[in-house]
């Protein structure tokens, strides 16, 4: 009832500026957020190919992680419960159901993620996807698709094309397309001394990888750029502007990690120029602290800038909203949920702004306006809308999931 009743004072007030509370909270459930698989076990996977490397790093050591596919996929579901609104998995290859049997990143198939594609199904979840091209011996020594042997490029290239097969396999499967998001590890700890054929082979192999043409409709292809990894400090082969142009040039998406930029840099001003030359975008939403450490997803500024910019601009069927972040030092089902739970909070908090409003003030040049209605908005009240759409959409409101989370980590995640 205290839901309904602060709401309806809400709906009242934004109403008198315009805003359609109601409409908002139904736009917000046609929004898919992709949620990565990978929060669950600290980037580990289940093919047992040994620790993690690529340069990211999962640190903490708090207990209950899954341990195998049923662990995780209860985990997640679990979160999923708490986690409002339209929701893709995303899952990177190491997390194959393989029966136990070791299958080389390079063989993998559609067979290896039926297991998956049922639980999509049943829980009605989209399912995303990556090739994982790290975490492997191929991989040892910092570089894959750029490497100068060209075995080694060519079994991630092979796996690559298999990842893009599987991801195809699952929007078919599913009638949701799938995103398939490619990211390489490769760079150099100390200063090469020749960045253009280390990139020139990094195009070569994207070029093969992309040869394969693929089916438009169950998959959509993006690539994915960085300034620097652990143990790649000097050289990122990789780089924001090499992705651009092989976006660009082979007409594939381009992926905006928010923690693989300069720290003064900021995803929510990419995006409408990227818009301006691209049909789609997919983004890692995740939070760096003073470099790519992909802390949980908080309800910040930027994270409300990001929001904006697709709301504002109508353009979230152009950009695929994904996350990437991996905390191990809190317990896993609760940064989902923080995280998640932000993200869709950020969505909201744009949904409810007189956009329209503040952008002809703007065009007429009323920038004291624009100012002062943009920070009343910041005490307007938008908790009432968010408990709204929490209980329209059947999860917990407020902090009430916490209490549930605790419950399941005593039951469930304290015997593992
Ligand atoms: C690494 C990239 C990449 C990974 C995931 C696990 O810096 O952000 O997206 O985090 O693929
Ligand atoms: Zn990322």
């Amino acid at each position: 009832m205290r839901t309904e009743k602060a709401y309806e004072i809400a709906k009242e007030l934004y109403a008198s500026i315009g805003v359609d509370t109601d409409r908002a909270i139904e736009k917000l459930k046609t929004i898919p957020v992709s949620i990565q698989c990978w929060q669950g076990d600290d980037v580990c996977g289940f093919e047992n190919s040994g620790p993690l490397t690529g340069g990211i790093q999962a640190t903490g050591s708090y207990p209950g992680k899954a341990r195998n596919i049923d662990e995780l996929k209860e985990d997640f579901l679990f979160a999923s419960k708490l986690i409002p609104g339209k929701k893709k998995l995303s899952l990177h290859a190491i997390y194959l159901d393989n029966g136990g049997k070791k299958i080389e990143r390079n063989e993998i198939e559609p067979k290896h993620f039926d297991t998956w594609i049922d639980y999509a199904k049943e829980n009605g979840f989209g399912l995303d996807f990556n090739p994982t091209c790290f975490s492997h011996k191929m991989s040892e020594d910092g570089l894959t698709l750029s490497h100068p042997d060209k075995a080694v490029r060519d079994f991630w290239i092979e796996h690559c094309i298999a990842s893009r097969k599987i991801a195809e396999h699952m929007g078919r499967e599913l009638g949701i397309r799938a995103v398939t998001n490619h990211w390489v590890p490769d760079g150099f700890k100390d200063i090469p001394v020749d960045r253009y054929a280390a990139r020139a082979r990094l195009l070569d192999s994207y070029e093969k990888i992309f040869a394969y043409k693929g089916e438009k409709e169950n998959n959509l292809d993006a690539v994915e750029s960085k300034v620097f990894g652990i143990g790649a400090e000097s050289c990122t082969i990789g780089s924001h502007e090499f992705y651009m142009g092989l976006a660009s040039k082979l007409g594939i998406a381009l992926t905006l990690d928010t923690g693989h930029y300069h720290p003064t840099e900021v995803v929510s001003d990419k995006i409408s120029s990227l818009l301006l030359f691209a049909d789609e975008l997919l983004l890692h939403v995740s939070r760096p602290v003073r470099w790519d450490s992909d802390h949980v997803v908080i309800f910040d500024d930027e994270l409300k800038a990001i929001a904006s910019e697709i709301i504002r601009g109508g353009f979230e069927k152009r950009v695929n909203i994904g996350l990437d972040f991996f905390d191990a030092s809190i317990n896993r089902i609760a940064a989902w949920t923080i995280g998640a739970r932000n993200m869709e909070k950020a969505l909201l908090y744009a949904l409810v702004e007189p956009s329209e409003k503040l952008k002809k003030l703007e065009l007429e040049g009323d920038y004291t306006s624009r100012l002062a209605l943009l920070e009343e908005l910041k005490s307007y009240p938008f908790a009432a809308v968010w408990d709204m759409y929490c209980k329209s959409c059947n999860v917990p409101e407020r902090d009430e999931w916490l209490a549930l989370v605790k419950d399941h980590e005593n039951k469930v995640l304290a015997n593992r």
